[in-house]
Formats: C-alpha cells, structure tokens, sequence
C-alpha cells in the first residue's frame, strides 16, 4: 500500500461515525431523579446485551467509573430489589423507596411489573430510578 493510501485508510478508521458501540449492545440512558427532594437529575448512558436485563447495564455503568454507583437486596419471591442509588438508600421507616420507571422515544412514561433483575430494556429507553415515597 502506498503511503497516501495507508493514511486513507488510516482517516476513515478515525473518522467520527465509525461503529463506537458493539452492534450486539442496546444503548440505553439511566436518568437518576429525586422526587422527595427534588435534587436535580442526572443522567448516564450504558448499554445492555441483546435482550440483556436492566441489572446487567447498571453494573456495566457502575463498573465504568462514570459516578454511578447502587446496591441491591436480594428478595426470595422477586429478585433484586434495588436499595441505594448514588450513596442514597430507600428506608422502611421513612417509607422511601426506588421507583424504576422507563420514558419510552415516544415519550410515554411506563412503570414496569417488575424490577431490575427481570425488566429487558429496548433500544433508546430512558430507565428513571426515582427516589420517592409510599
Ligand atoms: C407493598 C409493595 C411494594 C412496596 C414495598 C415497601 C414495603 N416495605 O411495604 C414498594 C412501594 C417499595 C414496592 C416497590 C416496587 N414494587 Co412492589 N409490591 C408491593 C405489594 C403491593 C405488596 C408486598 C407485600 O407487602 N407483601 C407482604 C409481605 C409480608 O411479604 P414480603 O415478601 O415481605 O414483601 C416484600 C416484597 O414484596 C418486597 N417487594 C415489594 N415490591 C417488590 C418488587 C421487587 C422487584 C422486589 C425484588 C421486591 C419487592 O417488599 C415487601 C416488603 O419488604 C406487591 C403485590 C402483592 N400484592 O404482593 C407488589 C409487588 C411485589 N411489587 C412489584 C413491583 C414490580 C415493584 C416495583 C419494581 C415497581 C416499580 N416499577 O418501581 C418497585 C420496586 C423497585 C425497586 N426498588 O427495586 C411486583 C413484583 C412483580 C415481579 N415479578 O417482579 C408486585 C408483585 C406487584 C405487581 N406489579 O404485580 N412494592
């Protein structure tokens, strides 16, 4: 290869809009919101496996550094139930909790019948964790 074809070559692998994510990963974002407090939101982004659980993207995310962190129980009927997002944890006594709730690209709000361990995100869905009482 000549060298004017070798950076050819060499500009179109960097050139932005080359393939950045695996094709078998289902981009997601995870939107971070407080409704007791109304703290401001934030939002990430990861990504699931082909008809990967939710769980599966929030350890992706955390494990990526990105100022995600959460922990969750393990329930014997239902799976994880998810405990703390951020350092901020649900609490019986002051009757808190994580809602999980999922903005779809037609901006229709939905609140999954189930949790984390069992929900399969599609492509371009917003999952909001939404700290919130009962
Ligand atoms: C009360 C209740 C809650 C309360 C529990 C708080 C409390 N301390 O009472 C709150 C509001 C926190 C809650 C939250 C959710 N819940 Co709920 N909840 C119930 C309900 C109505 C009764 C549970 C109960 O008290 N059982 C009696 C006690 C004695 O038994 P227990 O085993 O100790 O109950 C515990 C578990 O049920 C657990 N729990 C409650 N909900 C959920 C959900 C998940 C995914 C897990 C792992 C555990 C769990 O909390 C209870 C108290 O500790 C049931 C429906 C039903 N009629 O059973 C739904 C039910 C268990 N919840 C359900 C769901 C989907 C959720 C949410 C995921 C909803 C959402 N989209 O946000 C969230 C959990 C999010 C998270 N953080 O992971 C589903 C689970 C189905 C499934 N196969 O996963 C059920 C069956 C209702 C339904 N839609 O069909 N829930």
């Amino acid at each position: 290869m000549t060298p004017a074809l070798l950076s050819a070559a060499l500009l179109l692998l960097l050139l932005p809009g080359a393939p950045a994510q695996d094709a078998n990963q289902t981009p997601i974002s995870i939107l971070v919101s407080n409704s007791v407090t109304n703290a401001p939101n934030k939002t990430f982004t990861t990504s699931v496996s082909f008809r990967g659980i939710l769980l599966g993207g929030m350890r992706r995310l955390q494990d990526s550094q990105t100022g995600f962190t959460f922990t969750y129980t393990e329930d014997m009927n239902y799976g994880p139930f998810l405990e703390s997002v951020n350092g901020l944890a649900g609490c019986q006594k002051e009757r808190t909790y994580w809602e999980l709730l999922v903005k779809k690209p037609n901006n229709h709000i939905l609140r999954p019948d189930v949790g984390i361990g069992c929900y399969i995100p599609s492509a371009s869905d917003v999952i909001i964790l939404n700290f919130k009482k009962y």
